[in-house]
């Protein structure tokens, strides 16, 4: 279900969940405009997943439930896992930082891939076509 290209479609509340992040306002206008696509290959339980955005270009190999590092496109580090339950990927990622929290999930229906996220009390989605 996951497998594919997604290119990013539309955002809610993503402004104001990159604030609590406490990204800057000059990074945050960009970011709203990133062309994020990912590219998804899954197998099994492990993942495969390609980034690109107007900030880099990036791959990563991560499987359910074991923890890996990441750097969000802010530079902002984190250290966490994906854990697939049933048709759902949940995401629990603590930040190097402050030791706080983000939670993410995705989700397919049809041809859009849905990301929530949450971080300290502020939701946000991303929506992405197949591409
Ligand atoms: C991946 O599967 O694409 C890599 C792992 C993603 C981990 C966390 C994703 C949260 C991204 C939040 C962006 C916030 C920008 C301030």
């Amino acid at each position: 279900t996951f497998n594919g290209t997604w290119k990013v479609d539309r955002n809610d509340n993503y402004e104001k969940f990159m604030e609590q992040m406490g990204v800057n306002l000059v990074k945050r206008k960009l970011a709203a405009h990133d062309n994020l696509q990912i590219t998804v290959q899954q197998t099994g339980d492990s993942f495969h997943v390609k980034e690109t955005s107007a900030f880099r270009t990036l791959e990563i190999d991560f499987t359910s439930g074991v923890t890996f590092e990441y750097s969000l496109a802010d530079g902002t580090e984190v250290k966490g896992s994906w854990t697939l339950e049933g048709e759902t990927l949940k995401g629990s990622f603590t930040r190097k930082d402050n030791g706080k929290v983000l939670t993410t999930t995705r989700t397919v229906q049809g041809d859009e891939l849905t990301q929530s996220y949450n971080y300290e009390g502020v939701d946000a989605k991303r929506f992405y076509k197949r591409s």
